[in-house]
């Protein structure tokens, strides 16, 4: 097994390059000397609270600079970070919580939830300035993400420094992020695509910029290098478009998460900002395949460290980037049996070229026939004004289930554009994959998340009858 550093990441840029800026928020700028030395204090901190080796720290919060340094903390005590969305519900957060037993929990002050059977951890200097007695273990358990899947409870998925740095070295090989650049953390810390930010970060030794989130905006016109989904970039091209847009310095975008429209990728290409695609997946610590944006709605190649095949139908992957497994009653267990994790994605080759045909557990059965929902929302996305199309079974005496369309347009969806859709895909689809009827998409659901839920599409489509 190669190692990538022989001591802590922030170490090793700290000997190396010291005064070289490292971290940026605000007006506050952190060089690499400087990270090093908050990391060290933080985690005595940790340790005068409590915290010890293999203790899981559960953090309830947005994305800000303290969330960096418990994490970089906690690594550094040999302890464990697990993020939870700050914006589930009561109920919902303290069944994650129960279910992953956690030994500490951090939440900003002003959170509106309460966990009172949770002892709190706090970002303090330490009282005894001393040095932690943990040494760098790049294999060991670093950090846990939650993902949900299409049913059920969310599972927690285990990774190592080291499968998350081969992830990061992996996209670097192909996708240029320099020493001078910055990396916007554009996606939450609760989520695999934000935690990766943060891996090719320490990885590359370059730059990373947090924002307020009233600040969002404009940071993201300032920095080099930002990972969005498609409804992000989306939102910035909007930006583009007004009168006296901020000024562009963003050079690099990556995306991934869910279907990524060629003509987004050509808008954005066409105002300068090279776009990346990606497909990938917690287990595999994020991107998995990738290629420089194109005429093609496929998703590239096999990055290095990681392997993908298809049996029957459905991507297998696998490699140094995978996972150490699922967090279940304090143990750690395997993701699989077999060789390959099962990813219940569809893919299909074009040459070389990866593209992703939908979700094994959205196909749905109308009148005999299977429809696999993402074949018709991508003719519905090339219909010029959809940004976003989502295709739902709806329950039906005559043919079990048949399919309803739930979209989000550039201007109204009134009747006369219901009625353009429908004749639109009649030249396109055949009849028993039409949708029988279009709805808009209620403004709750659509935006916000990292993706819409199509779990809460149902449930909405349940309750509007
Ligand atoms: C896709 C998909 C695609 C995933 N087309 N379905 O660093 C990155 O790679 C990154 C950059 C920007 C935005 C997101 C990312 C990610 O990490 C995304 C990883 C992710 O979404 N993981 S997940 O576990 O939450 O969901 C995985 C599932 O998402 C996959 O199994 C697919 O179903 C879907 N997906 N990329 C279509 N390009």
């Amino acid at each position: 097994v190669t190692s990538y550093f022989a001591t802590w990441p922030w170490q090793h840029w700290a000997t190396k390059r010291p005064s070289a800026a490292a971290l940026s928020f605000g007006e506050q700028t952190f060089s690499w000397a400087e990270v090093s030395a908050r990391v060290d204090e933080y985690a005595q901190g940790l340790i005068e609270q409590g915290v010890k080796r293999d203790q899981l720290i559960a953090v309830v919060a947005p994305n800000s600079v303290q969330v960096l340094w418990l994490i970089l903390a906690a690594i550094r005590v040999g302890a464990r970070y697990v993020g939870l969305n700050p914006r589930s519900s009561q109920p919902e957060l303290d069944q994650q919580l129960e279910s992953l037993q956690c030994d500490f929990i951090w939440y900003p002050a002003k959170i509106e939830h309460a966990f009172e059977h949770y002892a709190r951890v706090s970002l303090l200097p330490p009282q005894q300035p001393r040095l932690v007695p943990v040494t760098w273990q790049p294999t060991r358990p670093a950090t846990l993400t939650l993902t949900s899947g299409s049913t059920g409870q969310p599972k927690a998925v285990v990774h190592s420094a080291q499968s998350q740095l081969a992830s990061a070295a992996g996209l670097l090989e192909w996708m240029d992020y320099g020493e001078q650049d910055s990396w916007l953390l554009s996606l939450p810390l609760f989520h695999i695509s934000g935690l990766a930010i943060v891996w090719r970060w320490l990885y590359r030794g370059a730059g990373l910029v947090i924002a307020e989130p009233a600040q969002f905006e404009t940071a993201l016109a300032a920095v080099t290098h930002a990972s969005l989904v498609p409804t992000q970039l989306q939102r910035l091209l909007v930006s583009q478009d007004r009168s006296d847009p901020p000024p562009l310095a963003l050079k690099q975008v990556l995306l991934g998460g869910a279907v990524i429209p060629v003509s987004l990728t050509k808008q954005a290409e066409a105002v300068g900002i090279n776009c990346w695609c990606g497909y990938g997946l917690t287990e595999m610590g994020s991107t998995v395949t990738a290629k420089r944006a194109d005429a093609s709605s496929g998703v590239g190649s096999v990055l290095p460290n990681r392997e993908l095949t298809l049996k029957d139908g459905e991507i297998l992957v696998r490699g140094k980037t995978q996972c150490i497994g699922y967090y279940r009653n304090k143990t750690i267990f395997p993701v699989a049996d077999a060789e390959w994790f099962a990813t219940k994605d569809l893919g299909r080759w074009s040459g070389e070229e990866l593209h992703i045909l939908g979700r094994v557990d959205n196909m749905f059965i109308s009148g005999g026939e299977n429809i696999q929902p993402e074949m018709v929302e991508k003719e519905l996305l090339a219909y010029p004004g959809v940004k976003q199309a989502f295709v739902l079974p709806v329950d039906d005496s005559e043919f079990g289930q048949r399919p309803v369309a739930i979209v989000e347009v550039e201007t109204l969806l009134d009747k006369s554009l219901k009625q353009a859709l429908h004749e639109y895909m009649q030249e396109r689809v055949t009849t028993f994959r039409r949708p029988v009827e279009y709805l808009e998409m209620p403004d709750n659901l659509g935006a916000g998340g990292i993706k819409v839920s199509r779990k809460c599409l149902t449930e909405w489509l349940e309750t509007r009858e």
